[in-house]
This record gives structure tokens, C-alpha cells and sequence, in this order.
């Protein structure tokens, strides 16, 4: 049940916000504390979130049209070329405080909290958080878009440079490890996410629209189970409903208060 005695209005120092101090008290007690980031963590590290309006060529694109399996079968260099001009940005990004303030919570408390996110940066692991689940895949590696008949195992490093790159033996595409519109989650990160979701005494969800499944359902199992799901985002969202705190702020501004000395 949301807390809306303490929606913060816009301008509000967090710090006066009971909400604040509330999640403070919640996260000095809770045993097991699970963390689900999505694009908004990396805002203020200069990372355009999914849904912002995407920039130049892709400008009128969807970003659910260009993350999709079939978009690339259709289009595959248009595509490729998204990602590819997505990894130059990324290639420049640092960690936000916000990042620095979650990999510095987990090295006090390596025990206490399972980080799982949405973001295919990897600046939560730059940041010095390890055991990240990704969700989503990340940004760093390829893998083929179809299994080779003749060479099974046939090593990514083999493509040849294109764009997208291909296979010179079978012609086979290249395509970005991240899991697409219509690709299942890896089973095993999903499983451990569901498995902290589930055991979990309070659950931050920071920089989510909460739009996207199945990530934006481990809260809402982790807020049936008993969990205080706390909202950290300066916009509302889809998981609202369910949070026990709301807090309106920009996660890199409240994360490093929010941990501090906890
Ligand atoms: C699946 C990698 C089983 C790509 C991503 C039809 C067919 C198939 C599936 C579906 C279907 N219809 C619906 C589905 C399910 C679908 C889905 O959920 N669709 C949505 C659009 C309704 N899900 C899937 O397809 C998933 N797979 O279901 O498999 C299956 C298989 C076949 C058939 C049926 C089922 C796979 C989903 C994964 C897609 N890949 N990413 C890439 O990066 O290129 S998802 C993508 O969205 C990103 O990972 C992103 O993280 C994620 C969620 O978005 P957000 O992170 O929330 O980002 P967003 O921009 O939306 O919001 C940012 C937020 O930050 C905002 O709220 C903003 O206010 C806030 N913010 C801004 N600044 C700050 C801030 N917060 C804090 N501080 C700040 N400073």
C-alpha cells in the first residue's frame, strides 16, 4: 500500500521527507535487501533512458521496433548500426554516484543485497558491484543469430568485420548478447532474480518505468511475499500501486544519503 501521505511534492528536500527516513529505518533492519535498476540509474550518468526520444537517424523509431529479433532479420545493418552508435556512447559513461553508492553498500554488506537490473551498461560493475544479475544481457558481447550447421561451436571471433559482421564460412549474422522484444530472459539469471525477489525484506526499484516483463513482475512478487517495496524515481510509474515509499528524487541525489552509514 503506497505511503501517499508521503508523495513528496516536486521541490522538496529529500532529507525532510519521512518517506526518507522511513526506508532508512526499513533498510536497517531488513536481513536480505534486493535492488531491480533500470535506465533511469544511469540517467545522470549521461545514458538516454529506453524510452526517451531516440536521437538521430532512429529519431521516429520505437526502441521496442529496433530490439526485436524480426526488426533485425528485416533490417539487420539498421539495427546494427543502432547498437554500435548506443556502444560509442557508452564507451564514455562513468558510474554515478548513485552506482558507486549501491557497489559500496554490497561491500559493506556482501551478504545482504542481491543487485539485479534491466541496463545493458554494465556501469552497476564499474561501479565495483559484482554478481550483477543482467537481466537483460549487456552491451559488451555478441553472439550468432543462428546456430551454425556445419561448426557448432564456431567461435564469434571468427565474423568478419561488417555491419552487421557475418560468418565468411556460412554467411551466419553476428548479433548483440542483449535479450530482445520476444527473447526469453536467461533462465538462470532469472531464476536467481526470482529467488531474492521472493526472499527479500525490502526491494528498491530505481529508475524503472516498470513497463517492461517479465523484470517488472519480481517486485510485485517481492511485495506479496511481505516485502516493503520502495519506488525511487522522479516520475510516477507502473509498480506505484504497490510501493510502501514513493521517493521522488533522482537516485544519483538520495542513493548515496539513502545508504549511508547502514
Ligand atoms: C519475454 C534490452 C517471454 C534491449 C530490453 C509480445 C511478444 C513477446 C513478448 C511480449 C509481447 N507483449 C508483451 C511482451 C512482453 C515484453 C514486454 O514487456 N513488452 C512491453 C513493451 C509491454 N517482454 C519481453 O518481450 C521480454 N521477454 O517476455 O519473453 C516471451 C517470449 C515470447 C513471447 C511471449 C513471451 C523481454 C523484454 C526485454 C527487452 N529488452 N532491453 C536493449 O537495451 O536494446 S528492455 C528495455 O526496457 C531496457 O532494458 C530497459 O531497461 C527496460 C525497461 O525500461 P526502463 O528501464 O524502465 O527504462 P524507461 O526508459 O522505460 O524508464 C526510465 C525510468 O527512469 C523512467 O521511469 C524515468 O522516470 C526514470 N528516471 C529518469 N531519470 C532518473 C530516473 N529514475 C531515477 N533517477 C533518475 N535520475
Amino acid at each position: 500500500m503506497t505511503d501517499t501521505a508521503h508523495t513528496p511534492t516536486k521541490n522538496q528536500d529529500f532529507r525532510a521527507d519521512p518517506a526518507f527516513e522511513a526506508t532508512r529505518a526499513l533498510l536497517r533492519a531488513a536481513q536480505r535487501i534486493a535492488v531491480m535498476s533500470g535506465a533511469g540509474m544511469s540517467a545522470e550518468s549521461g545514458v538516454p533512458t529506453f524510452r526517451d526520444a531516440q536521437t538521430g537517424l532512429w529519431s521516429n523509431c520505437r526502441p521496442e521496433d529496433l530490439a526485436d529479433e524480426r526488426a533485425y532479420r528485416q533490417r539487420p545493418g539498421w539495427v546494427w548500426d543502432w547498437y554500435m552508435y548506443r556502444r560509442e556512447q557508452l564507451k564514455t559513461v562513468k558510474p554515478n554516484a548513485g552506482h558507486i553508492a549501491l557497489a559500496e553498500f554490497q561491500q559493506r554488506h556482501p551478504q545482504r543485497l542481491t543487485l539485479m537490473t534491466q541496463n545493458v551498461d554494465r556501469l552497476h560493475q564499474a561501479a565495483g558491484s559484482t554478481g550483477v544479475l543482467e537481466l537483460h544481457g549487456n552491451w559488451v558481447d555478441d553472439r550468432w543469430l543462428d546456430p551454425c550447421p556445419k561448426t557448432p561451436a564456431c567461435p564469434v571471433s571468427r565474423a568478419a568485420p561488417g555491419s552487421p559482421p557475418r560468418c565468411p564460412e556460412c554467411g551466419h549474422l553476428l548479433r548483440p548478447d542483449i535479450v530482445w522484444f520476444g527473447d526469453s530472459l536467461p533462465a538462470q539469471v532469472l531464476a536467481e532474480a526470482e529467488r531474492a525477489s521472493l526472499a527479500c525484506q525490502v526491494m528498491l526499484v530505481i529508475g524503472t518505468s516498470g513497463v517492461v516483463y517479465p523484470a517488472a513482475g519480481l517486485p510485485i512478487a517481492a511485495q506479496h511475499m511481505g516485502a516493503a517495496v520502495i519506488i525511487i524515481n522522479p516520475a510516477p510509474t507502473e509498480l506505484d500501486r504497490i510501493a510502501r515509499h514513493l521517493l521522488r528524487y533522482p537516485s544519483a541525489q538520495v542513493l548515496p544519503a539513502l545508504l549511508d552509514d547502514i
